[in-house]
């Protein structure tokens, strides 16, 4: 698929979107998130898509944001209107059954760090800056941002950088548990792969089944998650690769995994 602001490629199971405005550091304006919708689509329709990597085009940025020339020109209502068409993106993105893995090159801010958030986990270049600075423009978070960072790290340092607007290096963004690893940035992707490899090769039906239950758990107590836990092991437990995993592992041989449902 050709996109004007975004590079979309799937290789052996696992699929790159590279936000692709670097003149703008990739900021999200409409025809971006436009594109973004129709890449979620594609994902959602092959089959043969494993782990989904986001990343950002350029030397400098992953995203800066959304785009600031088209907020400086919205009423309330287009600035509800576009809150809610990203709002609804992310959560797309967040609910996809296949993981994804953001690769934080550099900026990302506003937009750039909800957009991150709203993936399964980040790795992060020693590059990245990340932060909710709309503060500082007389905005507020509108991606999700107030949401999903304090259920990431707590309300009250959420509060302090939201209200304050202060952006964060990579390493304090892994002290606060946003970042699962920092890398140098000529390995970053190389190590995003490395770990997009290791999840492809596993059974996307155990896959699919360990994200629903963490998502699903994440926000109710112990005894619903640990339900859903249940229901979600049955799963596996009626797919092809539970008995190949299990056999495999008693024939001391590599498990060749399907991703399929027993017939
Ligand atoms: N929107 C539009 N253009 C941008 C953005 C952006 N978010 N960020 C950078 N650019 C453009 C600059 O205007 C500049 O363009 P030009 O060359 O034509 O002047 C080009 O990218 C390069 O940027 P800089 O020259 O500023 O590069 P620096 O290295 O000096 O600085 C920074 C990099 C620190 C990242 C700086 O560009 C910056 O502060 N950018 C804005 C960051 C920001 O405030 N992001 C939050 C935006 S608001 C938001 O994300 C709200 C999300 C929810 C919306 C809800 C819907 C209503």
């Amino acid at each position: 698929m050709a996109f004007e602001n975004l590079i979309f490629e799937v290789d052996n199971g696992i699929a790159k979107l590279t936000f692709n405005r670097p003149k703008a550091l990739n900021a999200l304006n409409k025809a971006l998130l436009d594109e973004f919708s129709l890449v979620l689509d594609e994902v959602q329709k092959n089959p043969d898509i494993k782990v989904l990597i986001l990343t950002g085009g350029g030397e400098k940025a992953f995203v800066a944001g959304a785009d600031i020339s088209e907020l400086a020109k919205m009423n309330p209502l287009l600035g509800k209107k576009f809150a809610t068409v990203g709002q609804k993106l992310f959560s797309r993105l967040e609910s996809l059954t296949i993981p994804v893995i953001a690769a934080v090159n550099g900026f990302a801010l506003g937009g750039g760090t909800e957009v991150a958030l709203a993936c399964d986990f980040i790795y992060a270049s020693e590059k990245a800056v990340f932060g909710l600075p709309e503060i500082t423009l007389g905005l507020i978070p509108g991606f999700g941002g107030t949401q999903r960072l304090s259920r990431l790290i707590g309300t009250n340092l959420a509060k302090e950088l939201i209200f304050t607007g202060r952006t964060i290096p990579a390493q304090e963004a892994k002290e606060y548990g946003i970042v699962n690893k920092v890398f140098a940035p000529e390995s970053l992707m190389e190590e995003v792969m490395k770990t997009a490899k290791a999840i492809a090769s596993k059974g996307a039906v155990s896959i699919r089944a360990a994200k629903e239950a963490i998502s699903c758990g994440k926000d109710v107590d112990l005894e619903t998650g640990c339900r859903f836990e249940a229901d979600a092991f049955a799963l596996c437990m009626a797919s092809k690769d539970a008995a190949e995993g299990t056999s495999a592992f008693l024939e001391k041989r590599k498990a060749l995994f399907t991703g399929t449902l027993n017939d």
